[in-house]
């Protein structure tokens, strides 16, 4: 299969982030994901219970910006755009109209995405990775998969989702990266001022040490 401008295969699926060698966090009891933002009142949203709720299975590549791609990954979840239309659309502030979406996880990582950029079929809360329940390593409990965004904005470890109408702030750990507003893979979106292209070398040097680093908080080390 064709990847994206700029990407390498590489072999099985590597944890990879801004964790480095930290574990993955401990998983809550009961978890949940709490929904707020220009809503009349935020809701949770109980992990369990994304099990009952229409379920859809993808099969897709993950694309990490710094330059390595896992291929023929299948996730199974729900659908954002069913959470979005089903359980936001309804609850709004009157006049609402949503432009960005933040996604936090549990060991405190944020990604911030346009709205649009989210709502293709193929974007999931995912609670299983190739026929298995996520681990630790990939996000356990439920992650963000959104394959045609590079991996950054795919939020591991989802805790929380909040329905934006302005830009938020950046997260302070992404601005000296300027990562890319919308990290489209296929328009190589990877730098938010410079040419995907121009800092392909740059990203790409960074794969080998954030890898070694990231195995050795992970299950496999
Ligand atoms: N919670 C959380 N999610 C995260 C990250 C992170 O450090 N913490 N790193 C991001 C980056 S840069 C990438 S490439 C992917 C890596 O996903 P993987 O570890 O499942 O390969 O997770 C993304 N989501
Ligand atoms: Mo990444």
């Amino acid at each position: 299969m064709k990847l994206p401008p700029g990407q390498r295969a590489v072999d099985g699926f590597p944890r990879f982030g801004t964790h480095l060698h930290h574990p993955p966090p401990p998983i809550p009891d009961d978890p949940v994901i709490a929904v707020d933002g220009a809503l009349t009142e935020g809701f949770t949203l109980p992990v369990a219970g994304l099990a009952e709720l229409p379920r859809r299975a993808i099969e897709a590549d993950f694309h990490c910006v710094a330059g390595w791609s896992a291929t023929g990954l299948r996730w199974e979840g729900i659908a954002f755009e069913t959470l979005y239309r089903t359980r936001v659309v309804p609850r709004l502030r009157p006049g609402a109209v949503i432009s960005h979406v933040v996604f936090d996880g549990l060991d405190g990582y944020r990604s911030i995405t346009l709205l649009e950029d989210v709502l293709h079929a193929d974007v999931l809360i995912a609670d299983r990775l190739d026929g298995r329940p996520l681990d630790g390593d990939h996000g356990a409990p439920v992650r963000l998969v959104s394959p045609a965004q590079y991996g950054f904005v795919n939020t591991k470890h989802l805790c929380r989702i909040g329905f934006r109408t302005s830009q938020p702030r950046d997260p302070d750990r992404w601005s000296p990266l300027a990562a890319h507003r919308r990290a489209r893979v296929w328009e190589e979106e990877r730098h938010r001022y410079l040419p995907g292209r121009i800092v392909r070398p740059v990203y790409r040097s960074l794969i080998g040490p954030i890898r070694r680093l990231s195995a050795r908080g992970g299950s496999s080390s």
